[in-house]
């Protein structure tokens, strides 16, 4: 599935802005038809947005279950004769969509885009009726899972990961027309050699009829590179530009399918021209060793929740630049596309990760909630959870593929990787997603409990990824006890041979706390818990990067360990900066 583009022969409709609204606590909508005329007793709500932190009512934010919304939209009157689509980029985290009476599609999952083909459904000049039922609900068979427990008080959500729960159409809503006869995917992988770029192209045409296939490669002027045809094979670009850290150098590829006619669509890529490689304990990119610096960011900000907000976009890409960040995850979920082209144009280097987050019921000793589930069981994680968890990682990395900006595909966060339970759940994740992509290196991020010499998952992956937060949740304010755990743990990691990326580490701060002693909660114990970190990194050569925890303060459930939400951000969750921005400036800029 390609997203909707403007190009001279396709055009898009963006359908974000205040749509009708309405919970649906009963989950009576669908027997009673609530898509079949204008949504009863409607309030009004914005997307994308999360719902949740729109009104003030506590209904509201707290619901779980089923939520309607409902607009109105004029299929543009150029469009007769076109292939029209309805298309989200996402729905968090189920959806089914109506057009009209007419139910068009499903999704399962909240992070990623789906697509109906309702050219049967409407008339080009006339408006419909777009009516779409989001559920919020985590459930063993949801990635990510949860599991609603019916309390006294109503149904209540648990989950086992350390954000809130936000939910609705968090981005684009388009309408978009494409001709009958279309391009439906498109990948590139790229190569260099010498003083020469590579790119191979392979085109997937759908409808009637056999048209050609042309593509022309321009640069970042305008000029042409190189022109190729039919629907597979290698472009060559002498003198290439490539795409690095740092130097977000795109190349434009046009396909465009051709009938005696003339042109019946065009489609076009950007295309960063670089390579990925693991080599020992190395990391490289176009052949040079990469050293991550950065965060483990989220989708998360005042009002808007998880929704995507280019302004927001624009001014942590900013931050990232200014505190001298080469990198971040996608820490717990794919991010909307939008940024992932921006990290594109800003060589800013991604490891995307699905939203299997919290496949790991031992976690937070009872902070995420009260009952004890095991994780792996029929009951719970599960063959169903697999299933749904293998969709995940092939949608991502359909969606994703063509993006120099993506480096690693990390196909979990901390689930229960110490048992031969969580072995058995992980292998054949690891084989789907290699061979979704046969040229990016995969991973997963491995947990504290499961610590080195007792994880059984790390073994399938290219790159380690660690989280510990010795000096936080273990040793909490004894640095000198944690330095030498760290460092043990570490070393034992390092023997391994492959690279380590330490995905988290961090310290909770609440900005404007002092101490003259570095005191736990203090802007001042940040900088020296993040310095102790850098003590260990820095004397094991196998750590090849350092994404701290987090980039921001963000929304979590509420709980004694957390005041106003994690506060292990270097910059406050309206992006001021604290002590340690400053600090980590001077370390990653070097100034
Ligand atoms: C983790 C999780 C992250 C949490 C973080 C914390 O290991 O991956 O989602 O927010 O710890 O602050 O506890």
């Amino acid at each position: 599935m390609l997203r909707p583009q403007d190009t001279s022969c396709r055009e898009r409709k963006c359908l974000n802005g205040i749509w009708r609204f309405r919970l649906d606590p009963d989950g009576v909508g669908q027997s009673q038809r609530w898509f079949a005329g204008r949504l009863p007793e409607a309030g009004e709500m914005a997307v994308p947005a999360s719902f949740n932190d729109i009104g003030t009512d506590p209904a509201v934010r707290n619901h779980c279950g089923q939520v309607w919304y409902q607009t109105t939209a004029r299929i543009p009157r150029g469009w007769d004769g076109e292939r029209i689509v309805v298309h989200f980029e996402s729905a968090t985290h189920r959806a089914t969509v109506w057009v009209g009476d007419v139910e068009v599609c499903t999704h399962e999952g909240g992070y990623t885009p789906f697509e109906a083909n309702v050219t049967g459904q409407v008339r080009a000049g006339e408006s419909v009726r777009l009516t779409v039922m989001v559920d919020n609900r985590l459930s063993f068979s949801s990635i990510p899972p949860g599991v609603v427990e019916q309390t006294p008080a109503g149904p209540r959500q648990r989950y086992w990961h350390d954000f809130f729960n936000y939910a609705g159409l968090h981005r684009n809503v388009w309408l978009s027309c494409t001709p009958t006869t279309y391009v439906d995917d498109l990948t590139v992988v790229t190569g260099l050699a010498d003083a020469d770029g590579t790119v191979d192209y392979r085109v997937e045409v759908a409808g009637p009829g056999e048209p050609g296939v042309a593509v022309a490669l321009r640069d970042a002027d305008g000029m042409q590179v190189a022109t190729g045809s039919g629907p597979a094979g290698t472009l060559t670009v002498p003198g290439v530009h490539p795409w690095a850290p740092g130097d977000g150098y795109l190349y434009d590829l046009e396909v465009t399918l051709v009938a005696d006619t003339g042109p019946v669509d065009s489609y076009h890529q950007s295309v960063g021209i670089r390579t990925v490689a693991v080599d020992g304990t190395r990391f490289l990119i176009n052949g040079v060793p990469f050293h991550f610096k950065g965060f483990g960011k989220h989708e998360d900000i005042e009002v808007l929740g998880k929704a995507h907000n280019d302004a927001y976009l624009l001014r942590d890409f900013a931050l990232l630049d200014w505190i001298g960040a080469n990198s971040f995850r996608t820490s717990h979920y794919p991010y909307a596309e939008d940024v992932i082209d921006c990290a594109d144009r800003h060589g800013v280097v991604l490891i995307d990760e699905t939203a299997a987050v919290g496949l790991n019921t031992g976690l937070g000793g009872g902070m995420f909630g009260g009952k004890a589930y095991p994780t792996f069981s029929a009951e719970t994680i599960g063959e169903q959870t697999q299933a749904v968890h293998a969709q995940a990682i092939r949608e991502l990395i359909a969606r994703d593929k063509n993006h120099p900006s993506v480096v690693v595909w990390s196909i979990a966060n901390e689930p229960e990787s110490h048992t031969p339970e969580a072995e058995d759940y992980f292998r054949p994740l690891f084989d789907i997603a290699r061979q979704a992509d046969p040229t990016r290196p995969v991973g997963f991020v491995n947990v504290m409990m499961a610590p080195h010499g007792k994880c059984r998952v790390s073994q399938f992956g290219d790159v380690l990824m660690l989280n510990r937060y010795y000096g936080w949740y273990v040793h909490t304010g004894d640095l000198a006890a944690a330095e030498a755990a760290w460092q043990a743990e570490l070393d034992g990691w390092a023997g391994e041979g492959k690279p380590i990326i330490v995905t988290e580490y961090g310290a909770d701060t609440y900005p404007g706390e002092h101490s003259v002693l570095a005191t736990p909660w203090t802007e001042e114990y940040q900088i020296a818990y993040l310095e102790m970190n850098h003590r260990v990194f820095d004397r094991v050569r196998a750590v090849v990067g350092e994404q701290i925890w987090n980039f921001a303060d963000f929304a979590t459930t509420s709980g004694i360990v957390r005041v106003g939400g994690n506060r292990k951000g270097v910059f406050t969750r309206d992006r001021k900066p604290k002590a340690a921005a400053f600090a980590m400036r001077r370390r990653w800029r070097g100034e």
